[in-house]
């Protein structure tokens, strides 16, 4: 049976890679890690043994020397356009990590790759498209329970950031979440922004919490506020007010205590238990695609979208040079397969 299983490697054992290898050998059906890689050989090592994986200390020997079925991109941002294109060069479906690459120069290059290619084989890790909040939000938005969506209100929110991260991590590593599931929730492009800064806290010494505003080829306004270091807990929130009423992202929680003359449900402290559910469908169905249809293996967000991300993430960095709204080229949002459970 177990050679029956897809092979899959994962490049880079951190916080995301480590998470996505436990997924995948705990929750995903059909698919195994058998190879994993990191700089750190070491750590590469504590990753691989337990699951009797081979570990190695160079990504490209893994893409070239490992027979495998599909490989998870998790290393560092800057890392990420040579490794993609490695795979694609290798005929590699990937799964890439947000950012797809921190450039547009290097989205372009990666959707250019892919199209010589000849096949899709490119899904980006924007996995709060296949979470059950997000997409719920999404079909009873589209199915006008609200009217037409007029504004929506996004706060994300994490508790806190290591040393050396500043305001244009938040914005390309945190903000591009919202860059990318905004528009797709509200089945418009976006079309100019505008990046705001908060009154410092005296806690970190760049721009913290950053606000900003998105406008839709629809017309519809999005705020965003991103705090990198909330401190009290990693919360995510979602408002859509439309002609008729407003519908608002439920956050998953266990249980909820009422105590002591107060109410209490607990927080995250970060964004792995939040969106658990939401990074278990997206690689079982990124192992379905490979699967099932080799020629196309890709069930999500592709390069395109990671393109579209990173031309919003460009604007906005410019906007927070410039003070003012910055137009963005419109380019359609590609569609994602509904929540629901493909096993
Ligand atoms: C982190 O890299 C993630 O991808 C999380 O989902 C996000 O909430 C956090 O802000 C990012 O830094």
């Amino acid at each position: 049976m177990s050679d029956q299983q897809l092979r899959i490697g994962v490049i880079g054992t951190g916080v995301m890679g480590a998470d996505h290898v436990k997924t995948i050998t705990e929750s995903v059906s059909g698919a195994r890690i058998a190879a994993v890689a990191d700089l750190d050989l070491d750590r590469a090592r504590a990753v691989a043994e337990p699951i009797g994986a081979v570990a190695s200390g160079d990504a490209l020997d893994l893409i070239a020397g490992e027979t495998l079925d599909g490989v998870i991109i998790a290393s560092a941002d800057r890392t990420h356009a040579e490794l993609t294109l490695a795979a694609i060069a290798a005929g590699l479906p990937v799964l890439c990590e947000k950012p797809l690459a921190p450039t547009v120069a290097e989205c372009e290059a990666i959707v250019a790759a892919e199209q010589a290619a000849g096949r899709p084989l490119v899904q980006v890790g924007f996995m709060r498209r296949f979470d059950p909040s997000y997409t719920d939000l999404r079909r009873r938005i589209a199915a006008g329970e609200i009217g037409a969506a007029l504004l929506a209100h996004a706060v994300h929110r994490n508790v806190s950031m290591p040393a050396g991260w500043d305001a244009t991590a938040t914005i390309v590593n945190s903000l591009v979440h919202e860059l990318d599931v905004m528009p797709w929730l509200l089945d418009s492009p976006v079309v100019e922004v505008l990046w705001l800064a908060a009154r410092e806290s005296t806690r970190v010494h760049y721009a913290d919490p950053q606000v900003t505003l998105l406008r839709l080829r629809n017309g519809a306004l999005v705020t965003v506020e991103v705090t990198a270091n909330a401190v009290y807990g990693y919360e995510v929130r979602c408002e859509t007010v439309g002609e008729l009423g407003t519908l608002e992202l439920t956050t998953p929680v266990t249980a909820v205590q009422r105590r002591g003359g107060g109410v209490r449900h607990d927080l995250a402290a970060d964004w792995r238990p939040r969106f658990a559910e939401a990074y278990r469908i997206e690689l079982q169905h990124w192992a379905n695609a490979i699967r099932d249809t080799p020629e196309h293996p890709v069930a999500g967000p592709g390069s395109s979208d990671g393109l579209v991300a990173a031309r919003l993430t460009e604007a906005v960095l410019r906007s927070r040079e410039t003070g003012g709204w910055q137009a963005v080229p419109t380019t359609a949002t590609t569609a994602s397969p509904e929540s629901g459970d493909p096993e």
